[in-house]
């Protein structure tokens, strides 16, 4: 645990999520701020801060993270209107929380613009 994490902090339970998933390796819960009617973010119980900092050792946790989401979004009732993935890393991508984390949006037509 990182200390002054918050995704850490949600990990460990010292503060509160709306949680919509747990297993052995990460945890998903709603994002406080949703950017659509569905807005989950799937984050790894381990600290990473950024796509940077992940490692080769970090590939398994990686795809399970993309697994959880696709059942998550399937759970979310996401699975035949669709949904978008989206994991922001560094200044430009506008990324405000260091702890890697994939966000699950969907519940209407998402914006054609990618950047
Ligand atoms: P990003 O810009 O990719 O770093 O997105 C960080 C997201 O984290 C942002 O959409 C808001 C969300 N967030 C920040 N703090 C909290 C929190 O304490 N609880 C929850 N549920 N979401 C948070």
């Amino acid at each position: 645990m990182v200390q002054d994490c918050i995704f850490c902090k949600i990990v460990a339970g010292e503060i509160p999520s709306n949680q919509v998933y747990a297993d052995e390796f990460v945890i998903a819960f709603h994002d406080i701020n949703p950017q659509a009617p569905t807005h989950i973010l799937v984050i790894p119980r381990k600290h990473i801060s950024d796509m940077n900092e992940a490692s080769p050792q970090d590939q398994a946790l990686l795809g399970h993270m993309m697994l959880c989401a696709s059942k998550i979004a399937a759970d979310a009732g996401l699975a035949e209107s669709g949904y978008r993935l989206v994991l922001n890393t560094g200044p430009d991508a506008r990324q405000s929380v260091f702890h890697i984390h994939l966000h699950i949006l969907g519940g209407r037509p998402l914006s054609g613009q990618m950047g």
